[in-house]
C-alpha cells in the first residue's frame, strides 16, 4: 500500500499499476522498460505538463475534432494507465479505438479489450489484415479502422509504425516523454508530456476549442518547434537542478 502522502505517490501508482498488468499479461515485458524509460524524461521535465505540451494537447484536440476519421491505437502500457482516459477522449472526440500491438499475441489483445471495455471504451473489432507497410505484426490493423484512418493517435509508439502510418499519408499524433525518440521526430505532432495527464489535456481541449481555433491551431502547426520547447525546458531544469 503507497501513502497517499508520499511524495512520489502519483508514479509510485503508476509504477505499481504497470508491473501488475505485466503479470496479468496487459503490458508486455519489454513495456516496462519502455515505462522506466518514460519516468527518466519525466523528471527532466519536472513530472508535469509544460506550456508547449499544453499547446501541442490543444492541437491534437483541433485535429482529432476536425478529422474525417481518427482513430486512437492503444498498446499494452496505454491501456494498463489510461483505459479509463481513454473512454472519456473517445466520448469527447468521436474517434474510435483499436488495440494495436508489438507484441501481438491473441491473448494479449483480449486482455486489453478486456480492460479497455470494462472502463468504458467501445472497441473496434473485426478482421486484422497486413495493410502497414511493415515487416512485423504491426503492420496487422482493421481496415475500417486504422486502415481508413486519416488522422491516428498512437500514444507510446515505436518509430517503425510511426514512419509507416506517415508514408501511407496519415497524420499521427503521439504521446511521447522522449523527446529524441524515432516516434517522436516522425509524427506529424508529438506531445511530450506522461500518458495520464496527455490524454485528458486532449480531452478538455475537445470540449473547450474556440470558434475558428482549430483551422488556427492546425494552420500553425510545427512539430520541430515543440520538439525543441521540451529539450530547451529539459536543459533549463538540469542547468538550475542543484541551485
Ligand atoms: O504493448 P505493445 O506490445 O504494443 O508494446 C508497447 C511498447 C511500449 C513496449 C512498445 O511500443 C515499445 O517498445 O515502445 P518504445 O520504443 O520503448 O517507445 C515507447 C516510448 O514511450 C519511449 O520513448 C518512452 O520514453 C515513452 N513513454 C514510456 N512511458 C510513457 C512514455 N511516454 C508518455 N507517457 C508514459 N507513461
Amino acid at each position: 500500500m503507497i501513502p497517499k502522502d508520499h511524495p512520489r505517490y502519483r508514479s509510485l501508482v503508476a509504477r505499481e499499476r504497470i508491473a501488475r498488468c505485466a503479470r496479468e499479461g496487459v503490458v508486455a515485458l519489454e513495456g516496462l522498460a519502455a515505462h522506466g524509460r518514460g519516468e527518466a524524461f519525466d523528471y527532466l521535465i519536472g513530472e508535469k505538463t509544460t506550456e508547449s505540451a499544453a499547446l501541442a494537447a490543444r492541437t491534437a484536440a483541433a485535429m482529432l475534432l476536425s478529422a474525417r476519421h481518427a482513430v486512437i491505437s492503444v498498446n499494452g502500457n496505454t491501456a494498463a494507465l489510461a483505459a479509463a482516459e481513454i473512454a472519456a477522449l473517445q466520448r469527447a472526440s468521436g474517434a474510435d479505438v483499436e488495440v494495436n500491438l508489438f507484441h501481438r499475441t491473441e491473448e494479449r489483445i483480449e486482455r486489453i479489450n478486456r480492460l479497455l471495455t470494462g472502463n468504458g471504451v467501445r472497441v473496434l473489432r473485426g478482421t486484422p489484415e497486413r495493410l502497414v507497410p511493415l515487416s512485423h505484426d504491426r503492420a496487422l490493423c482493421l481496415p475500417e479502422g486504422i486502415g481508413d484512418a486519416d488522422v491516428v493517435l498512437v500514444p507510446l509508439e515505436d518509430g517503425d509504425r510511426c514512419a509507416a502510418l506517415r508514408e501511407m499519408g496519415k497524420a499521427v499524433i503521439t504521446v511521447d516523454l522522449n523527446p529524441l525518440s524515432r516516434t517522436a521526430r516522425t509524427a506529424t505532432l508529438t506531445i511530450i508530456d506522461e500518458v495520464t495527464r496527455a490524454i485528458p489535456a486532449i480531452t478538455a481541449a475537445c470540449a473547450s476549442l474556440a470558434a475558428g481555433e482549430a483551422e488556427r491551431l492546425v494552420a500553425s502547426l510545427d512539430n520541430t518547434y515543440l520538439l525543441r520547447a521540451a529539450i530547451d525546458e529539459m536543459r533549463e531544469r538540469l542547468a538550475h537542478a542543484l541551485e
